[in-house]
């Protein structure tokens, strides 16, 4: 049989995929670079496939692997990102016909999908960029799939992402985002959201730490806590199974063995980068991606260290309302996140006319990806009853929680200060909040700054126009 769907790059997440397409009972042709690696995972999974009633068709060369889908074909390609998948987009596209289409399924940079979209246009190719989320757990068993590209490219491509999608209530994670970029776009806010999540977990867990008096073990606990509230998450429990965690080999809590410097893959910078570009400010998602490359530099840490002292001051709390108002501050703070993020797909999907629904990217995040969180269903509900939204922080469900919350996150942030535990995306989200509603900003000083030293005019709050004041001059004001 011929088979409805391919997928070339058998790494961890494409072999996952690939097993899961054929455990939900489709033939899908296989492929990759290094031959053994298709045979061995044919092997290993043939009989898993057939028992679904679906089938792993192994294929050596690029040629028969293409020949064995079904036209117009569906061709997923999960290598590396960069110039891997590059190359295999231009080995592949010659060997295809008008109307196939090709699916990036790996971690892309926008403007690359962009860039490969116009590019097999030309070729009468349609290119899907599909972010997939879940990591190698997900891709097996149902990650939250993100799809961009045409409408044609859907038609094949949807029912079977939608089926191999995790399903939450019955509606799967997985949708039709927007043409061209939209679903790479969406995927990089997701994963930059990612980032704040866990920073602002992480900030918890050292305040906690540094001020209560308790175990790692003993934290893990407090974790466990809150997620049967409004902060459960699939990051709040994970935080709690690392936290009660003891390391094998010297007995000891295993976060205390981990180097504290975090790496990352890039879609953090990237989402920032992109805001920056856009004008939005995602001050959680910046914050968070500035923390991990501080906790990297690590000989002007030890510098630092040394000159100033690591001694954090006392500062008495009382143990339960403080890990009460951290608590709050943590759900204050996500909000902000979340609030920033989806701004941030708003404007680029405003920008590039990409049309995404919000509520319905809030809807396939509820399962499979690493965000999964309870929340989402607010978020889902908060743009379902008021599309046009100005921000997520301003739907009654959040600006509510946000307001009870306010005076616990502005002593947490507070305390935080006094005592020398750093909390940038607390205090940062803290800061947006206050921004967001204050009635005048210093926004007017700046403007009157950079009229004063680059002419570079401003307006008045009482009349229509531009201005300049001669500042060398005798100060009188004219209109620009
Ligand atoms: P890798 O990102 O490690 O890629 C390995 C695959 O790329 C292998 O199949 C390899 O073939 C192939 N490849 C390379 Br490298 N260069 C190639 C070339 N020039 N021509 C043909 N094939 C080439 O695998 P992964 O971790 O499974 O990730 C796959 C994609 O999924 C990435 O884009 C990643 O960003 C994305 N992603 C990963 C996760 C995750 O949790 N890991 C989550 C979401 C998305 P070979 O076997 O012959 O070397």
């Amino acid at each position: 049989a011929r088979a409805s769907i391919g997928l070339t790059g058998l790494a961890v997440m494409g072999s996952n995929l690939a097993r899961n397409i054929a455990r939900n009972g489709y033939t899908i042709a296989v492929h990759n670079r290094t031959t053994s690696k298709m045979t061995d995972m044919v092997e290993a999974y043939a009989d898993e496939a057939r028992e679904a009633g679906g089938e792993l068709v192994g294929r050596e060369s690029l040629e028969d692997f293409v020949a064995a889908i079904e036209r117009p074909r569906t061709v997923v390609v999960m290598v590396k990102a960069g110039s891997p998948t590059d190359a295999v987009i231009d080995e592949l596209a010659p060997l295809l016909e008008e109307g196939d289409i090709v699916v990036d399924a790996g971690n892309a940079h926008v403007d690359d999908t962009m860039r490969r979209q116009a590019a097999l246009k030309e070729q009468g190719l349609h290119f899907v960029g599909m972010g997939v989320s879940g990591g190698e757990e997900g891709a097996l068993n149902g990650p939250s799939i993100m799809v961009g590209g045409s409408e044609h490219a859907y038609e094949n491509l949807g029912p079977i992402v939608e089926k191999i999608a995790a399903q939450v209530d019955g509606t799967p994670c997985a949708t039709h985002v927007g043409p061209d970029g939209a679903g790479h776009f969406v995927k990089m806010v997701h994963n930059g959201i990612e980032y704040a999540d866990m920073q602002l977990i992480a900030e918890s867990y050292d305040l906690l730490r540094a001020l209560t008096d308790r175990t790692p073990a003993q934290l893990a606990e407090a974790f466990s806590d809150w997620n049967g509230g409004d902060l459960e998450s699939f990051l709040i429990e994970m935080t709690a199974d690392v936290l009660a965690h003891t390391d094998q080999a010297t007995g000891t809590a295993f976060v205390d063995v981990v180097e504290d410097a975090a790496e990352q893959k890039g879609t953090g910078r990237w989402t920032v980068q992109t805001a920056l570009d856009l004008g939005v400010p995602v001050t959680g998602i910046a914050e968070a991606t500035f923390a991990r490359s501080l906790s990297g530099h690590t000989d002007q840490r030890a510098a630092a260290r040394e000159r100033f002292g690591s001694a954090v001051h006392d500062v008495e709390v009382d143990v339960e309302q403080f890990t009460d108002d951290v608590r709050s501050a943590l759900f204050a703070s996500k909000v902000v996140a979340y609030a920033q993020g989806f701004d941030q797909i708003l404007a680029a999907s405003a920008e590039n006319d990409w049309d995404v629904d919000p509520g319905t990217i809030a809807t396939i995040w509820r399962g499979g990806c690493i965000i999964r969180a309870q929340f989402l269903d607010r978020i889902r509900e908060a743009y379902e009853a008021e599309p046009g939204l100005k921000s997520l922080l301003l739907a009654p469900y959040f600006a509510d929680a946000v307001e009870a919350g306010a005076a616990a996150w502005r002593r947490v942030v507070a305390t935080a200060a006094t005592a020398g535990v750093p909390v940038p995306a607390f205090s940062s989200s803290l800061s947006y909040f206050d921004a967001l509603r204050r009635d005048r900003l210093p926004a007017a000083l700046i403007q009157g700054l950079r009229d004063d030293f680059g002419a570079h005019t401003y307006r008045r709050v009482d009349k229509e126009g531009s201005f300049h004041t001669l500042w060398a001059g005798d100060r009188s004001e004219v209109e620009a």
